[in-house]
């Protein structure tokens, strides 16, 4: 099933009120790309600043609690992400599974409070270099697969409505410049889609897969052009204009 391709940045933890030019730059470049769906994550701190400056693209968190509120200090729920006008939050980046722990049931959690929350998601998964290296990586992100995204009658329903995405980051292509080959990325999509058909039957075509992982212009067109491949989650490459506008070129 052919799909609108996604082309997301996820400016992670750069971003000042300075970089808010840069977003109005994507937003105005946005225009010459109607058939991309394009968004930015910025941190936390700029995404009603930057929701009430551009409307032509989405805009999104990388990360939402499980709660809708209460006691949990530095924590910020999906519902506060929808208040501020948020369209959709990033889940399990690699990142935050190192850093902080994350584990599939916790994610799955968030991505169910997120879409609870009128939130859409991106469930990220990737294996290490360890595990590729081992022979493992379509067992450890199928693995993942099946225990981070989202379940029951509201994913359903955002499936349905294309509000459920899935990025296929490889830990070791994350910000390092190393990108998977071609082949690798169709075949582990493939397998990322059979997870999502067994979760989800038919409708499991419906997800996009993203891949994500020092993509950039030079290798954008060849990425988003192979089999499976719905749209790019993008890091470095996100955080100009003249950077990640070539890449919505290439999807355009
Ligand atoms: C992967 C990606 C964005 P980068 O984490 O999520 O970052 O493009 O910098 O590798």
């Amino acid at each position: 099933m052919p799909h609108r391709p996604y082309i997301v940045g996820n400016w992670k933890m750069n971003g000042t009120r300075a970089m808010l030019a840069e977003a109005r730059a994507i937003a105005r470049g946005a225009a010459r790309y109607p058939d991309v769906d394009i968004a930015l994550a910025p941190p936390f701190t700029l995404i009603g600043a930057l929701r009430a400056e551009v409307s032509e693209i989405g805009v999104g968190g990388q990360d939402c609690h499980v709660a809708v509120k209460g006691a949990h200090t530095g924590d910020v729920s999906a519902a506060m992400l929808a208040d501020i006008g948020a369209d959709f939050v990033i889940l399990g980046h690699s990142e935050r599974r190192k850093d902080h722990g994350e584990g599939d049931a916790l994610i799955r959690a968030k991505a169910e409070a997120a879409l609870a929350a009128g939130l859409g998601v991106i469930v990220c998964v990737g294996e290490t270099l360890e595990e590729r290296d081992g022979g493992k990586a379509e067992a450890v992100v199928s693995g993942q697969v099946d225990g981070s995204i989202p379940l029951g009658d509201a994913a359903a329903e955002a499936v349905a409505t294309g509000k459920v995405a899935v990025a296929y980051e490889p830990v070791w292509a994350i910000g390092t410049g190393r990108v998977a080959a071609v082949e690798d990325v169709v075949a582990m999509h493939a397998a990322v889609r059979a997870r999502l058909v067994a979760a989800y039957g038919e409708a499991g075509e419906k997800v996009r897969i993203l891949y994500g992982g020092s993509v950039n212009a030079g290798n954008a067109a060849d990425l988003l052009a192979a089999e499976g491949v719905g749209g790019a989650l993008v890091g470095g490459a996100s955080l100009t204009a003249d950077a990640f506008l070539p890449i919505v070129a290439a999807a355009g």
